[in-house]
């Protein structure tokens, strides 16, 4: 499952389950002289509550972009400089399946290097700050033109902040 229809289907259960938790709140503020729930009940509560955010957290968070490359020895390098209102990168051929660092820094205030895939789906970004170099490592799975696009305003032309290279079987 794509990593938005799981963060929408984990925000619809949430939500289903605090409006149930509301609706159950409301109708017991209703009833006269209802007892509170006991200790044991409020503790279980607790329990299902912490197991579920466990498991939920686990489940939505193990296919994060960082997670699945953190441990791949990378392919090829890249390295990407951002400026008010420009990325230069020295590369714009990057090679199809096997890991890929991206090197991002900036001459002046902070940018946010995205990369977006034919399908105009952003696969991954990083923040570019000043006096740092930030490290982002990627595995492109499907050939063609990339967009590299700024996420964090950086000033008038910030929507201009834009680039691209070529995905590409490595030979
Ligand atoms: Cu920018």
């Amino acid at each position: 499952m794509a990593i938005q229809g799981m963060v929408l289907l984990v925000s619809l259960v949430l939500m289903a389950a605090i409006a149930l938790i509301f609706i159950r709140a409301a109708r017991a503020a209703g009833t006269a002289g209802a007892s509170p729930p006991s200790e044991s009940a409020r503790t279980r509560l607790i329990w299902m509550l912490a197991i579920a955010g466990i498991v939920i957290s686990a489940g939505s968070l193990a296919r994060w972009p960082h997670v699945v490359s953190g441990d791949l020895q990378p392919g090829a390098t890249v390295n990407v400089t951002g400026a008010m209102w420009y990325w230069e990168i020295d590369q714009h051929r990057v090679p199809l399946g096997v890991p890929v660092v991206f090197n991002a820094s900036t001459t002046d205030v902070t940018h946010g290097f995205g990369v977006v895939d034919p399908e105009d789906r952003l696969l991954f970004q990083v923040q570019v700050m000043p006096g740092y170099v930030n490290q982002v490592q990627h595995v492109f799975r499907k050939p063609g033109v990339h967009r590299v696009i700024c996420l964090e305003l950086c000033g008038v032309a910030h929507h201009a902040m834009l680039s691209e290279f070529t995905v590409a079987a490595a030979n």
